[in-house]
C-alpha cells in the first residue's frame, strides 16, 4: 500500500507556500483550516478577554462605580458567550485536531474536506453575529440564557446571539462527524485502534459527545427563540411553560460540553507527558478507555446543576453519586500520567511546563467539583464565586493550559520554526502564578457568601477581589507573551527540523511544515504508539536564533 508517493516528490513546497488570500479562503486542506481557526479563535479569545478585564476592573471597588449595572451584566454575558461557545468548545478540536489528526493517523486529509471548510465559515459567522449582538445593544442574560428572562423579559439582541450560537452548533456537529468518520476510515495501514495516539482517542470520545449533545442544546436555544418571537409557551410559566425543563435540556448538553473542553486537553497532555518522559504512557489502554468512560458518564450527571430547583431528593442523590463516579476515570488519567513521569526521563521543556501546570490546576478544579456534587454543600455554594472558581480552574487552568501546551508542542511542526524557549518558559510560569492569584481567592470569597454575577459587594470582601484583579493582570501578560514570540518565530525562528522533540508519532515523520498531501508515501505502521527506540534524540535547547542555521535541505 505504499505506492502513493509519486507526483509530489519536490520537498521545497509545503502547505504554506501558496500565498493568495483566495487560496486560503477556499482551501480544503485540513492544515490550512486549522490555521484559519487559530486566527479566528484568537480574535474571539481577545474579545472575551477584553470583557473579562472590564468585569475585573468593576470589581476592584465594592461600589459599582465603573459601569452601570446593565452594562456589567452585558460585560460578563459577552465574556461567557465568547469564551465558552467561540473559544473553549472549538479551541483544541478545531485548531489542533484539524491540523494534527490526519497527520497523526497517516491520512492525507479529513474524510470530508469541504464540510470542514463549511464548519469554519459557520463558526466565523456565528461568532460574528454574537459580536454584532453586543455592539448593537448587548445581551445580559448570562451565557446560560435561562428563561423566562431570556425568552420574555430581556431586552437587546438576545435573538441575534441565539442565532449565532445555533449556527455555531452546526459547525461543531460537522467537525465531530468529520473526525469520527476520519478516525474510523482513514487510519494508515497497520494503525490499529490500540496503536492510536491518545490524542486521537480523546478526539474520538469528544466527537462522540459533540454529535450526541450539540443537537439538544441547538434545539433548546431554538425553542427559546420561538418563545421569544412567537410567544409560544414552552419555558415561561406565564405562558404555560416550564423553566426547569430548560435547565434539564440545557445541562444535558452543557455538562457534557465541559468534557468537550477538557477531554481534548487531556489528550494533548498524554502526548506531552509521554514525549517529555520518553516513555509509553503507563496503562495506555486505561487512559484510552477512561476517555470513553468520561464521555458516557458525562451524559448522566446533568442534574447536579439542578440541586436547588426543587427536583426530587432521590433524583438528586442519583445525580450526586453519578457525579462522584466521573472522578474515577479522571483520576485514572492523572495517576497514569504521574506514573509515566515517575519511571521516565523527564525533560522540562516549555510544553512540559504547560503540561505539569495542567495536572496541578485540573486536579484542584476536579476536586472542588466533588464539593459541589455533594447536595448539602452545594446548597451553600450554589451561585457563589466558589462555582466561578471551580469552573475556571477546570476550564482556564485545565483546557487553556492544555491548548497552550499543545500549541507549543506542535508549533514547530505547524510552521517549521522553533520559538525562543526561555520566553516560552517564562510565559508558562507567569500564566501559572497569575492564574492561581486570580482564581484561588474566589474559592474563599465564594465560601464567605459572595454571589456570582453581582457588580457590587460588602467592603470586607474587597481584599479578595483586589488579589483576583491583580492576578488577572498578571495572567493577561502571560497570555499576551506567546502571541508575540510565536508570531516572531514564524519569521525569525530557527528551522525546527522534522522531529525536534524526539517524539514518536507519525506527524513527526513528515516535513515541518508538512507538504500539502502530508506524506510522500502512505506510512505503514508496525509498532505501538510511544515507542522511542528508533526515533532521533530531542534537539538541544538553544535560545540564540542568530547562530549558524543547521545545514538542512
Ligand atoms: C472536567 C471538567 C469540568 C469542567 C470543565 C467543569 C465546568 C463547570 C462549569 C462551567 C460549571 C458552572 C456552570 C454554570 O455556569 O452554572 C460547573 C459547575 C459544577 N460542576 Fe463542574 N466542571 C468539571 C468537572 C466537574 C466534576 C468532575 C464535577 C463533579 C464530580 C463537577 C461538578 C460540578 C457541579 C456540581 C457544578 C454546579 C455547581 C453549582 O451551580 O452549584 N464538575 N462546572
Ligand atoms: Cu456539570
Amino acid at each position: 500500500m505504499s505506492a502513493a508517493s509519486n507526483g509530489h516528490g519536490h520537498s521545497k513546497g509545503n502547505y504554506l507556500s501558496e500565498h493568495p488570500i483566495a487560496s486560503w479562503l477556499l482551501t480544503t486542506d485540513h492544515k490550512r483550516i486549522g490555521i484559519l481557526y487559530l486566527i479566528s479563535i484568537s480574535v474571539f479569545f481577545g474579545i472575551g478577554a477584553l470583557f473579562a478585564a472590564l468585569v475585573r476592573m468593576e470589581l476592584i471597588t465594592p461600589q459599582g462605580d465603573l459601569m452601570s449595572a446593565d452594562n456589567y451584566n452585558r460585560a460578563f454575558t459577552l465574556h461567557g458567550v465568547m469564551m465558552i461557545f467561540f473559544f473553549l468548545i472549538p479551541s483544541i478540536p478545531a485548531v489542533l485536531g484539524n491540523f494534527c489528526l490526519p497527520l497523526m493517523i497517516g491520512a492525507k486529509d479529513v474524510a470530508f474536506p469541504r464540510l470542514n471548510l463549511l464548519s469554519w465559515y459557520m463558526f466565523v459567522i456565528g461568532g460574528s453575529l454574537a459580536v454584532v449582538a453586543t455592539v448593537r445593544g448587548g445581551i445580559d442574560t448570562g451565557w446560560t440564557f435561562y428563561p423566562p428572562y431570556s425568552s420574555t423579559y430581556a431586552h437587546g439582541q438576545v435573538s441575534l446571539a441565539l442565532v449565532g450560537v445555533f449556527i455555531n452548533g452546526f459547525s461543531s456537529i460537522f467537525t465531530g462527524i468529520n473526525f469520527l468518520v476520519t478516525i474510523h476510515k482513514m487510519r494508515a495501514p497497520g494503525l490499529t485502534w490500540f496503536r492510536l495516539p491518545l490524542f486521537v482517542w480523546a478526539q474520538y470520545a469528544t466527537s462522540f459527545i459533540i454529535v450526541f449533545g450539540t443537537p439538544v442544546v441547538a434545539i433548546t436555544l431554538a425553542l427559546v427563540l420561538v418563545e421569544r418571537i412567537l410567544r409560544v409557551g414552552i419555558f415561561d410559566p406565564a405562558l404555560g411553560g416550564d423553566p426547569i425543563l430548560f435547565q434539564h435540556l440545557f445541562w444535558f448538553y452543557s455538562h457534557p460540553a465541559v468534557y468537550i473542553m477538557i477531554l481534548p486537553a487531556m489528550g494533548v497532555i498524554s502526548e506531552i507527558i509521554s514525549t517529555f518522559s520518553r516513555k509509553r504512557i503507563f496503562g495506555y489502554e486505561f487512559v484510552a478507555f477512561s476517555s470513553m468512560a468520561i464521555a458516557i458518564v458525562g451524559f448522566l450527571v446533568w442534574g447536579h446543576h439542578l440541586f436547588t430547583t426543587g427536583q426530587s431528593i432521590y433524583a438528586g442523590m442519583v445525580f450526586s453519586i453519578l457525579s462522584f463516579l466521573v472522578a474515577v476515570p479522571s483520576a485514572v488519567k492523572t495517576f497514569n500520567w504521574l506514573t509515566t513521569m515517575y519511571k521516565g526521563q523527564v525533560v522540562l521543556r516549555a510544553p512540559m511546563l504547560y503540561g505539569l501546570g495542567f495536572i496541578g490546576l485540573f486536579t484542584i478544579g476536579g476536586l472542588t467539583g466533588l464539593f459541589l456534587s455533594s447536595m448539602g454543600v452545594d446548597i451553600h455554594l450554589q451561585e457563589t464565586y466558589f462555582v466561578v472558581a471551580h469552573f475556571h480552574y477546570v476550564m482556564v487552568g485545565g483546557a487553556i493550559m492544555g491548548y497552550l501546551g499543545g500549541i507549543h508542542y506542535w508549533w514547530p511542526k505547524m510552521f517549521g520554526r522553533m520559538y525562543p524557549e526561555t520566553w516560552a518558559k517564562i510565559a508558562a510560569l507567569i500564566v501559572f502564578v497569575g492564574f492561581n492569584l486570580t482564581f484561588f481567592p474566589q474559592f474563599i470569597v465564594g465560601n464567605l457568601g459572595m454571589p456570582r454575577r453581582y457588580w457590587a459587594y460588602p467592603e470586607e470582601w474587597q481584599v479578595w477581589h483586589l488579589l483576583s484583579t491583580a492576578g488577572a493582570s498578571i495572567l493577561g501578560v502571560g497570555y499576551f507573551l506567546p502571541s508575540v514570540y510565536l508570531v516572531w518565530s514564524i519569521f525569525k525562528g530557527k528551522p525546527a527540523g522534522n522531529n525536534p522533540w524526539g517524539a514518536s508519532g507519525l506527524e513527526w515523520t513528515t516535513e515541518s511544515p508538512p507538504i500539502t498531501h502530508n506524506f510522500h508515501e502512505t506510512p505503514i505502521v508496525t509498532k505501538e504508539a510511544y515507542t522511542y527506540d528508533d526515533v532521533p534524540d530531542m534537539i538541544e535547547e538553544d535560545d540564540q536564533p542568530e547562530r549558524k542555521e543547521p545545514a538542512h535541505v
